[in-house]
């Protein structure tokens, strides 16, 4: 089993195309497979400290939240400087921003939103057009997707944010993190 199209699923959990091959012949599920791990609480025991495990915690005191770090594949215990994600200059023609997406962060949903009064969020939809994978030179690290948002639509004054959502994988809650 291999990821079907990583290229377009950017942001939540892993899809597979499920095949089965035996003396030649080959059949296909006619549904993807798309499973989460606890990725997270596997990620956080190889990297925090114990007591600091808490994924609305924010182990290294930079603002940015443990489950946001884990998707964004940023060290959650080296304060990261300047913003999370990166904004073209104001004079580029297609205005747009960029942020990375940890492909191994299967059990958060990550997704982009844009205000204009920074009251009222509207989510980019996972598969709008406006988003894009854009290749690494060199190609970096294999679990690592550089996530472009190409906005179609002009406004004069526009706010962008990430928001990382855990989906739930035994008993505990779901737990937003912006
Ligand atoms: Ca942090």
């Amino acid at each position: 089993m291999a990821p079907s199209d990583l290229s377009t699923l950017p942001i939540g959990p892993v899809s597979l195309a499920l095949t089965a091959e035996r003396n030649g012949e080959t059949a296909r599920a006619g549904q993807p497979l798309t499973y989460s791990l606890p990725a997270y609480d596997q990620w956080a025991r190889d990297n925090l400290p114990p007591e600091r495990r808490g994924s609305l915690e924010d182990s290294d005191g930079d603002g940015i939240v443990n489950l946001l770090e884990f998707a964004t594949s940023s060290n959650a215990l080296e304060p990261t400087v300047g913003p999370l994600f990166s904004i073209s200059s104001p004079e580029a023609a297609a205005p747009y921003m960029e942020f990375n997406r940890n492909i191994n962060a299967t059990d958060v949903i990550l997704s982009v939103e844009y205000s204009s009064n920074l009251r009222d969020w509207t989510i980019v939809p996972e598969h709008s057009p406006d988003l894009s994978v854009i290749p690494l030179s060199p190609p970096n690290d294999s679990s690592l997707l550089k996530i472009r948002y190409s906005p179609s639509a002009r406004s004069p004054e526009i706010y962008y944010r990430l928001r990382a959502t855990k989906i739930p994988i035994a008993d505990p809650p779901p737990r937003d993190a912006n």
